[in-house]
């Protein structure tokens, strides 16, 4: 009797790591689901003769049950709306007493008034965004912890052979030397992600995503559709236009990857609000979404997005360590300056 109960207890311990080792992973269906080759997904040939520009879509890129558990870790993560933070004139008493990154971590998520709610849903007038793993800066990135569904979505692009210097580096016949990309490896992880919630329809302004980042971005979409439009600037004497260049079609569970001079820095790109997109003949996916020119397609009641990047230069190695009051205070005026500058462009 006492051996069936401790065989009992042996098999249930057994069963129990098996399902901490294979079924907690966020994405374990996708992780043992290969992808072919990433120039399968690839929507036109390189613009301007140059390998280094690329899009790519890959539909599918999680499954649907990965993609309900990421938005249940998403939404259960702390935090809810708030007020944008003030700006921090100065090292306010309570700041002071910070000493570890524990501290700093907690400083970043506490609902005091002046602290700088980093990992909490910032409301912009058109959608609300957390802000994953610090503050991308012209002085460099001061990391703070990217949350587990990002590094287990970062685990996922890896396996799937989607790490930045892969992608920036893939048609390139000049790769880096080894000695060199040793030194460049910690600089060339996804450390900066922005997550984005669209509701009724709203979409985002053209923008470039700027010189603070590789020239790479990662969308995975979540929930609902929506189409992305790349357009370029086209100035006359007298007037500045922005030209439609192509569209993506980004249906949920779907990734959308594109970098270099041109997708990245040439042309800006952007979501239009809408309830509907049309299918035009710019629509360079519309195949694989299995829509002909002129559909309409309806786009739900909310959309996610997370912006996976790469931000170029690390101030700060994540590490557990002690942050004076004065970083303390960098920090949230980093962000702070980061909230103002995208609030502004939101206008
Ligand atoms: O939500 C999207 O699909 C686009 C997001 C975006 O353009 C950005 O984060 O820069």
């Amino acid at each position: 009797m006492a051996l069936l109960k401790a065989e009992k207890s042996n098999k249930s311990n057994q069963q129990a790591s098996h399902h901490q080792g294979i079924a907690h992973h966020l994405f374990s269906e996708s992780l043992n689901s290969p992808m072919s080759s990433l120039r399968a997904y690839s929507l036109s040939d390189p613009p301007n003769d140059d390998p280094r520009n690329f899009l790519y879509y890959i539909p599918n890129f999680i499954t649907e049950s990965e993609e309900q558990a990421l938005m249940k870790q998403i939404y259960d993560e702390t935090g809810s709306d708030h007020d944008p933070p003030p700006v921090v004139k100065k090292t306010p008493a309570w700041m002071k007493n910070l000493t570890t990154t524990a501290n700093a971590n907690k400083l970043m998520s506490t609902t005091a008034n002046t602290s700088v709610k980093n990992d909490r849903w910032i409301s912009l007038s058109n959608r609300r965004l957390k802000n994953l793993g610090g503050v991308p800066h012209s002085n460099g990135l001061i990391q703070v912890p990217l949350p587990s569904y990002v590094q287990e979505l970062k685990q996922l692009l890896s396996t799937r052979q989607l790490n930045v210097d892969q992608l920036l580096n893939a048609n390139s016949s000049e790769r880096a030397e080894d000695e060199e990309k040793q030194q460049q490896e910690s600089l060339w992880e996804y450390n900066q992600v922005l997550l984005n919630e669209y509701s009724n329809g709203k979409g985002i302004g053209f923008h470039s995503d700027g010189p603070l980042y590789h020239p790479l971005a990662l969308v995975l979409s979540l929930e609902s559709g929506a189409m992305i439009h790349f357009v370029e600037t086209v100035r006359n004497d007298s007037e500045t236009k922005e030209r439609l260049v192509h569209s993506v079609y980004l249906e949920p569970r779907s990734l959308l990857i594109f970098g270099g001079p041109y997708y990245y820095t040439e042309l800006k790109h952007g979501i239009k609000d809408g309830m509907q997109d049309e299918i035009t003949d710019q629509c360079l996916n519309r195949e694989t979404i299995g829509k002909s020119v002129g559909e309409q397609v309806e786009r739900g009641s909310k959309r996610l997005s997370l912006t996976i990047r790469s931000c170029a230069q690390i101030e700060k190695k994540l590490e557990e360590r002690t942050y004076s009051a004065t970083e303390t205070n960098e920090i949230n005026r980093r962000a702070n300056w980061w909230y103002n500058s995208i609030n502004e462009k939101e206008q």
